[in-house]
């Protein structure tokens, strides 16, 4: 039998990205499975980012079929604070299916009492990484030391040896349906209070952490032949935008010129929103995690801003995908891409590699189609309740033998 109830706990470290996934992973568990799904968040300001009815300052609120609950403990020991819709304090009653998101180490009170009650399949859900060693380490378990528990570590990816992407059902029926439609796409350009751009203009979202490499992309693109219309949403990477322009406070409907280059600053969108994006332009930069994906699903060329890590490891994942992206493009446009992404996560370089890339878009873009095509039959979110359902089913028949 499949699980009826979730609760998924989101440490928020820094950015959108964990609290990203965890939203969009709540908001299919509840909407296209039926799950009762409680999203516990340490940062309720990062969900209202992505969800603005998500009120801060509330504990426990109903968001697009979601129960968001603020994680607190509190006392000694740290017990979660576990209250009843109306608010009363009331024993923990641990959900059928427990995610832990990016080993955020669930609170001690909760662990304790999923082994008292035998009742939850415990995954530890892992950040994305092309890399090698992750088809190994998906579904292996890793019992508790102290306790009758197991946890089980669930690794998205992209070949049929990791867990998959997440992946709306309907999301590539609604990505075509809307780069189909001229009306719709008028629509969008408006809400950003803009014409909608000549179909000579090369439309480019610049989603992105500080890089010391964008002045030069930037002048690039101002010195080019072709119109540039470059969409930057709020964030990190806005300071570097408007000192380009000798702008010292740009923020959101901020616009620049300079050449052949325009520049448009956006404001930060609700999460179903940012798809739109993607999905009009021609070139999408994406960094972290969910982003890069959804770059995937919009089926145009991409570029990678990896999360940076201390110890450069991020170096080994970057290289990673694109050895993985890269095995059926020519020699050619692999260059291209491999060159980019590298200057582009270096912070140099990159108004070099780019007439490359530019060169290589049909290309990049009819092969972009075929992955997003052939990636879409390994989903996250059904692998993931297939996986409990295994792992529930075992743990059953244990106890029957014991
Ligand atoms: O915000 P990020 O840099 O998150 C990162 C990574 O996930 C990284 O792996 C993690 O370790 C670190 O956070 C802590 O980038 P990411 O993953 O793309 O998340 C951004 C989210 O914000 C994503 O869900 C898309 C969403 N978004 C909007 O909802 N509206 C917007 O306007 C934009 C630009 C993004």
């Amino acid at each position: 039998m499949r699980s009826e109830s979730c609760d998924i706990f989101c440490n928020v470290i820094d950015n959108y990205g964990d609290i990203g996934v965890c939203w969009r992973l709540a908001r299919q568990l509840a909407h296209e499975h039926g799950l009762a799904v409680r999203l516990w968040v340490d940062d309720l300001n990062s969900l209202a980012k992505l969800c603005h009815e998500a009120d801060a300052a509330r504990d426990i609120q109903y968001c697009r079929g979601v129960e968001v609950r603020r994680w607190c403990e509190s006392g000694n020991p740290p017990t979660l604070q576990y209250l009843s819709p109306n608010g009363d304090e009331e024993a923990i009653r641990p959900a059928e299916l427990v995610i832990e998101a990016f080993a955020c180490k669930l609170p001690e009170s909760y662990v304790a009492a999923m082994a008292a009650q035998q009742q939850s399949v415990w995954i530890n859900l892992e950040y994305l990484s092309a890399e090698d060693w992750v088809r190994g380490c998906h579904g292996l378990p890793s019992p508790h030391p102290g306790l009758p528990l197991t946890k089980y570590f669930f690794f998205p990816g992209f070949t049929s040896q990791t867990g998959g992407l997440l992946l709306e059902h309907d999301l590539l029926a609604r990505r075509d349906a809307f780069q189909n439609d001229a009306a719709r796409q008028q629509v969008f350009w408006q809400s950003l209070g803009m014409e909608m751009p000549s179909a000579e203009t090369l439309k480019i979202s610049l989603f992105g952490y500080e890089n010391a490499a964008l002045h030069d992309l930037f002048d690039t693109w101002a010195s080019g032949t072709q119109t540039v219309l470059c969409l930057v949403p709020e964030g990190r990477i806005l300071p570097q935008t408007g000192q380009y322009f000798g702008d010292v406070a740009p923020r959101a409907d901020s616009s620049y010129a300079r050449g052949n280059l325009q520049v448009r600053v956006l404001p930060f969108v609700e999460q179903e929103h940012y798809d739109e994006l993607l999905w009009v332009c021609d070139v999408n930069f994406v960094r972290g995690e969910d982003s890069c994906v959804r770059a995937q699903w919009a089926a145009r060329p991409f570029v990678w801003q990896i999360y940076p890590q201390h110890d450069a490891v991020h170096w080994n994942k970057l290289q990673a995908f694109l050895d993985m992206y890269c095995v059926p493009l020519s020699a050619a446009v692999g260059q291209a891409m491999q060159d980019l992404w590298r200057a582009w996560n270096s912070g140099g370089g990159a108004g070099q590699a780019w007439p490359a890339l530019a060169a290589a878009r049909g290309e990049l873009n009819e092969y972009a189609q075929h992955w997003a095509r052939q990636l879409a039959a390994n989903n996250l979110a059904l692998n993931l309740l297939d996986f409990s359902q295994k792992i529930g089913r075992m743990r059953a028949l244990k106890i029957e033998g014991q």
